[in-house]
């Protein structure tokens, strides 16, 4: 497989309903999406980076800088005999996992699209339905994130998750638990919490959470290894897992029993099979996590959720909940029993209609083996920035 192009574009779709974690509040979601054009074939890769880097250390300026400087020249016009040689090939870049990931993904649905195969059977998925969750963030009120619950319930989701933070914790999972009694519901902090609020962390126990996620700092293990030893509440980390190496220490030092794997964090998707097997071998399940994708990268988390240990719902929901219009129609739609539908078509599977596209991009630029050369890729010959 030779990638001969590669596209980058920077997008703006407003959200269908603003998304709150204790980060804050988004309105609107920038995200970065990549295409490779090679051997006649495309393929696409949807970044999860933000505008800000309070999820991740990354944002879509980052990600542009690191895809067009570093990550193009080691993949332009590169002889790979597989996608899983991609992520190897990018060992030189120290972290910098979500530009990675844009890429190494894009070049899996290249290659899934050339072998003429959907993208979950050459990645090794095993089930052609998935079981869908859904991530409510923080409500302007409790009556109001009752309401959401109700909505949810009714559009047949099976996992309900909320988003907490110190102010809006024990009350928010009372009243889910008052008025829709003994739903699998979990919790996500989102890391807002520090060890000395263990006590305050342990009254959740009394609710039968089914995790709390990334209660701690996005670079602490042996806190939440501390934490995990006082609540009986099972932890899962999520920011924490930014490598397979972490992960293994993580387990280690039992400072999780559930992990979210979002291919995005880790550098794509074979750093997600390691990342998978690596739990699998240790009675570690693991579920889908989600970053407000657009069609295109619901479609990517879709397909590595019917790997088998993926035993839990995920964060992967319907299109209409995000977008509307989304960039793919038909867009991806949950059946009433709570599961999703793994598309059946090469790649990816899913139509993206080019025209949205275009209507959401702010910036263009391209490399192929003219316009990429490792000391400053000539951007300005192949791009275009609209205000
Ligand atoms: O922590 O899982 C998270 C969204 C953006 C950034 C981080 C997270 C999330 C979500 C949303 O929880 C999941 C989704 O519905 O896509
Ligand atoms: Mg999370």
């Amino acid at each position: 497989m030779k990638i001969e192009r590669l596209e980058l574009r920077l997008l703006k779709l407003p959200l269908v309903h603003f998304f709150e974690t204790s980060f804050g509040r988004m309105d609107d979601k920038h995200f970065i999406l990549v295409r490779l054009d090679g051997g006649g074939r495309v393929g696409y890769g949807e970044c999860v980076a933000e505008q800000d880097p309070y999820y991740s250390a990354e944002t879509n300026e980052t990600v542009w800088h690191i895809i067009s400087e570093f990550i193009a020249p080691r993949v332009v016009n590169v002889e790979f005999a597989h996608p899983r040689e991609v992520f190897p090939a990018l060992a030189a870049i120290r972290g910098h996992n979500m530009a990675k990931a844009a890429v190494e993904m894009a070049a899996w649905d290249l290659f899934a699209r050339q072998q003429q195969e959907p993208l979950w059977r050459v990645l090794g998925g095993t089930r052609d339905r998935i079981a869908s969750g859904v991530s409510i963030g923080i409500q302007r009120t409790l009556g109001d994130l009752a309401a959401k619950v109700e909505e949810e319930l009714a559009a047949g989701y099976r996992r309900v998750k909320i988003k907490i933070k110190p102010g809006w914790d024990l009350d928010a999972v009372a009243i889910i638990r008052e008025r829709f009694g003994s739903i699998p519901l979990m919790v996500d902090a989102n890391a807002a919490y520090r060890l000395k609020d263990a006590a305050h962390l342990a009254k959740l126990d009394a609710f039968g959470l089914m995790m709390i996620e990334q209660p701690l700092e996005y670079d602490d293990i042996a806190d939440h290894a501390a934490l995990q030893r006082r609540i009986a509440t099972p932890i899962c980390l999520d920011e924490s897992i930014k490598t397979v190496r972490i992960a293994q220490d993580a387990i280690a030092a039992r400072a999780c029993r559930i992990i979210n794997i979002k291919p995005g964090r880790v550098g794509g998707f074979q750093e997600s099979i390691r990342l998978h097997d690596l739990c699998a071998a240790h009675g570690i399940p693991v579920w889908h996590g989600g970053m407000l994708e657009s069609g295109i990268g619901r479609a990517a988390n879709i397909h590595l959720s019917t790997l088998p240990n993926f035993s839990l719902p995920g964060d992967v929901a319907a299109s209409k909940r995000y977008f509307n219009p989304d960039l793919i129609d038909p867009p991806i739609e949950i059946a009433p029993d709570g599961t999703i539908a793994v598309p059946r078509d090469a790649g990816l599977g899913v139509s993206i209609v080019d025209e949205r596209v275009e209507r959401a991009t702010l910036r263009i630029a391209f490399h192929n083996s003219q316009v990429s050369t490792l000391k400053g890729s000539s951007l300005g010959l192949g791009s275009r920035v609209d205000s």
